[in-house]
């Protein structure tokens, strides 16, 4: 993995990435530095067999800003020289989030403090969010005029259902890190002083467990969010044929014949 990024900090222990926004003074907001250098680092995670799992965070008090406001008044510029439509600079953030869909490893957002506009956004697209109890969720959009993007309009009714996504994207008020465990925005939450241990905790399980096979479980799960019951149904069959094989099936029956816990190694 490449770590020598300008607006990221990058560290593995174990099967564990974390991957940290690092910006803190502008509380991690999107530079297109920033936004390039995500999705390169979460697309090399697909390519290393030593990392089963990836953690998103932000450095400092929040976990990010959203767009960088500042750099609305700079005009941008498209690889032709011309100006760059606003739906084209939009394809920096639609990049990262692919990069989290198709890394076949569990991908968790873990929010401490703010995540408003784009960066809230992107903790909705991770797999699973662990969130601090100072933890902020704002669709800060509609405060500055604009329609939620980054995702959020696909992302936020299928983890809140359509009437709470309406109003959370429209009044775009602040959903606290209890509140979003209670409407499930996040998987759960945590005191701030356990928030590094139990996401490290939450990490480590899952760097533990049969990568493969998870890669599989998204890849199934996200296929049967849009679709008809037939295709999953065939699909579920196509991946259980793949899972069979892997030596983690192989440990995970030999572990439970033997009465002990599984080692299981990602193959
Ligand atoms: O062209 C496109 O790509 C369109 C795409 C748009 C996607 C979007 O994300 S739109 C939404 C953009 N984000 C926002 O509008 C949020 C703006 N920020 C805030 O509303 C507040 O800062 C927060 C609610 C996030 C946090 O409030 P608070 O009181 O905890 O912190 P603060 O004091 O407001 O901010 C601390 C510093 O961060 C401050 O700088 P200073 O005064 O200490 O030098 C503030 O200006 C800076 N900061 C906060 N958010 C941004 C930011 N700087 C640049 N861009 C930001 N988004």
């Amino acid at each position: 993995m490449r770590t020598d990024y300008q607006h990221l900090l990058i560290q593995q222990d174990g099967g564990v990435l974390t991957i940290t926004m690092n910006r803190p003074e502008v509380l991690n907001a999107f530079s297109n530095i920033m936004k390039t250098e995500l999705a390169e680092a979460l697309e090399a995670t697909a390519q290393d067999d030593s990392v089963r799992c990836i953690v998103l965070t932000g450095a400092g008090r929040a976990f990010g800003a959203g767009q960088d406001v500042r750099a609305f008044d700079v005009p941008h510029t498209s690889a032709h020289g011309g100006p760059l439509k606003v739906s084209e600079d939009l394809q920096r953030y639609h990049r990262i989030l692919f990069a989290i869909r198709t890394t076949p490893k569990p991908v968790i957002a873990a929010v401490r403090g703010v995540a408003a506009g784009a960066s809230c956004n992107l903790a909705l697209s991770c797999d699973m969010r662990i969130a601090a109890d100072n933890a902020r969720f704002i669709q800060a959009f509609a405060r500055i005029g604009l329609v939620p993007d980054g995702g959020g309009p696909y992302f936020l009714p299928r983890l809140v259902g359509l009437g709470k996504a309406m109003e959370l994207a429209m009044l775009a008020d602040e959903v606290s890190g209890p509140e979003a465990e209670r409407i499930g925005l996040v998987n759960k939450c945590v005191p701030l002083a356990e928030f590094e241990s139990a996401t490290m905790a939450f990490a480590q399980r899952l760097a533990n467990g049969p990568t493969r096979t998870y890669g599989l479980i998204k890849e199934l799960m996200y296929k049967s969010l849009d679709s008809d019951l037939q295709t999953p149904l065939r699909l579920e069959g196509e991946m259980q044929e793949i899972a069979i094989e892997t030596a983690d099936h192989q440990e995970g029956v030999a572990a439970f014949l033997q009465k002990r816990p599984a080692n299981y190694t990602g193959r």
